[in-house]
């Protein structure tokens, strides 16, 4: 029940109300991994299936997703306690030349609320930092944006970059100009087109 009210809270993007929820949650003696998988997982994973069919749009997975902070937060101690693991690690960063991040940003955001810990780059990224991102929190997957056609081609680069690395990481891309084409081109793990669909195809890549 107390599940049901936190993914509920956490939709309509009301942070002070899953802090609660949460806390009560857990005063109530229920498992934080619970509380994760069946109440703030749970929340984000409708927002995303939403924002995917344009029935929510960027604000309210915003501020869902700041929900969904607020609530990690009072849990994240609790889980730590009782030893969960994050699903995988991802890296994600804008591409070299390229300061656009809002993209990125989101990326970030629904890979959190997919169970992943995220470690973020941030904007103007060349290759050889995310390769030293990825080696040093031993990520599994690397989430590059780009939203310039004159920076995308720079996403070859991070391709070839782990390819000589040796690093066993899977690269995903993403961006407004970036197509499938273009990652089967460039040689990427995969490609998605909203940030919904980039958790699905990172967790897709991980499970494989
Ligand atoms: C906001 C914005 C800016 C802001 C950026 C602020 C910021 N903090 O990000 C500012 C003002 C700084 C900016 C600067 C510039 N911009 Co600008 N900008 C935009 C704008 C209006 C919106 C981009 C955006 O945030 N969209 C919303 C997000 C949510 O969408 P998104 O990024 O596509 O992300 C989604 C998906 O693509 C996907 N995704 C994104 N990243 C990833 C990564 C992975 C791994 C995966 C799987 C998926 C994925 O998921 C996201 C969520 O669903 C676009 C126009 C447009 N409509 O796209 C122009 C646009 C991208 N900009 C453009 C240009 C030209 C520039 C400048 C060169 C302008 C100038 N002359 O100075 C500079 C470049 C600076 C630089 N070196 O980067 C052009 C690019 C043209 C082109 N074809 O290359 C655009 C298309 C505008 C236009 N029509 O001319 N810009």
């Amino acid at each position: 029940m107390s599940n049901e009210a936190i993914c509920q809270a956490l939709m309509k993007g009301r942070a002070a109300e899953v802090k609660t929820l949460v806390q009560q949650a857990i005063d109530a003696g229920a498992k934080p991994a619970t509380i994760l998988n069946e109440g703030l997982l749970q929340g984000m994973g409708i927002i995303g299936a939403k924002f995917k069919k344009n029935e929510v749009y960027v604000p309210e997975v915003l501020i869902a997703a700041r929900a969904m902070k607020a609530g990690m937060e009072i849990l994240k101690p609790h889980l730590v306690a009782a030893g969960v693991k994050p699903l995988a690690t991802a890296v994600i960063g804008t591409v070299k030349g390229d300061l656009h991040d809002i993209g990125k940003n989101l990326v970030g955001m629904m890979l959190e609320g997919a169970g992943f810990r995220v470690v973020d780059g941030g904007i103007d990224v060349p290759p050889e930092k995310f390769i030293e991102l990825a080696r040093t929190h031993g990520a599994s997957v690397i989430g590059v944006s780009a939203l310039l056609t004159t920076t995308m081609t720079n996403m070859k680069l991070v391709v070839d970059a782990v390819k000589e690395s040796g690093i066993a990481c899977k690269v995903i891309i993403g961006g407004a100009p970036v197509t499938q084409a273009y990652s089967d081109e460039i040689g990427a793990s995969g490609y998605a087109p909203d940030a919904a669909s980039a958790a699905d195809l990172a967790k897709k890549l991980c499970a494989a």
